[in-house]
């Protein structure tokens, strides 16, 4: 499966909003406000648009292109070269490494992790899975049967339980049984709560008590929610040490675009993007690929 085929709405919306551009006469100076509206409109945000599109003005300038089309091969150049030079690998330089997963109620936390889960199991890895989300009961059902379909262990506590020591005691049995991963779970916070977010500084802490290390603490974002999704991520960037973002929910009505904001205005890697509810649907963010499925 690739990306092309799941975020089909993201490019219609895309594509739509380009149409106004492609027919302009090539004279037309208004031609760049509507290539300006086009990017506002796919959520590429304020800041992100005006760079890309002063880039393209330029080039278009130095190489004396003036028809709409060629204006676009341009634009989608400029596109993939600004989401270029991010390291998107998952680090795991330890054994066992633990992978944190936060961000807001409802984005996808747990489903990333059951997809993941199983992905890494299909390729050969012991996985273990840490419900650190304590807060409800159904959140641990819910780690229970993505473990189920994955093959892999869930370490929980009872409900209310301390995340931190619930995650610890992931770790620890992870180390026992020679697992390399520890996907842990987190209850969704919001990002202007304090003590939540303090909270997950103390998990990061105690879970690297034992002999595990944090090698990621990956954003999970969802798509859907447009630029409300950067203020979160720059909210979680200061209260714990973010190392990359899983943007959920691309194949929903989605714009896409924040996957540039992100990027450039707070320098997170995307590393991977959900595309649906299946096991499947967890892909590793290629640029190339993502961009050209916008303008294909
Ligand atoms: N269409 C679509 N739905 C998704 C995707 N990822 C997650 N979902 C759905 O979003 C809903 C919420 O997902 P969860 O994994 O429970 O989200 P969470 O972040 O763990 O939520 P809390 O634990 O309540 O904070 C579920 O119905 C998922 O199936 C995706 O990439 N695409
Ligand atoms: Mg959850």
């Amino acid at each position: 499966m690739t990306i092309m085929n799941r975020i089909g709405k993201a490019r219609t919306s895309f594509t739509g909003s380009l149409s106004k551009f492609r027919s302009r006469n090539e004279t037309d100076p208004v031609i760049w406000e509507d290539l300006e509206e086009a990017l506002l409109l796919a959520d590429v945000g304020v800041a992100t648009t005006e760079r890309i599109i002063n880039e393209v003005r330029q080039l278009a300038k130095e190489e004396k292109v003036t028809d709409p089309e060629s204006i676009l091969e341009i634009l989608q150049r400029k596109m993939i070269e600004s989401l270029e030079s991010s390291n998107r690998e998952l680090n795991q330089n330890s054994s066992p490494s633990i992978w944190l997963f936060v961000g807001v109620n409802g984005v996808g936390k747990t489903t990333t992790i059951g997809k993941l889960a199983s992905q890494r199991n299909a390729m050969g890895q012991k996985i273990v899975l840490a419900a650190g989300d304590t807060f409800r009961a159904a959140a641990v059902e819910q780690l229970k049967q993505w473990a189920e379909l994955s093959e892999s262990t869930v370490v929980s506590g009872s409900e209310g339980a301390d995340p931190s020591s619930v995650i610890f005691d992931a770790v620890e049995h992870a180390a026992s049984k020679d697992a390399e991963i520890v996907l842990a779970d987190t209850a969704g916070r919001v990002h202007t709560k304090n003590n939540l977010m303090e909270e997950l500084q103390k998990i990061r802490r105690v879970a690297e008590k034992g002999d595990g290390t944090v090698t990621e603490t990956l954003l999970v974002i969802d798509a859907t929610t447009g630029q409300n999704g950067l203020i979160q991520a720059r909210q979680f960037t200061e209260a714990a040490q973010v190392t990359g973002v899983v943007l959920t929910k691309l194949d929903g009505t989605s714009r896409g675009g924040i996957i540039f904001a992100i990027h450039e205005e707070l320098g997170i890697p995307v590393k991977l993007v959900g595309v649906g509810e299946g096991v499947e649907d967890l892909l590793p963010f290629k640029p190339t690929d993502f961009v050209n499925a916008l303008f294909d």
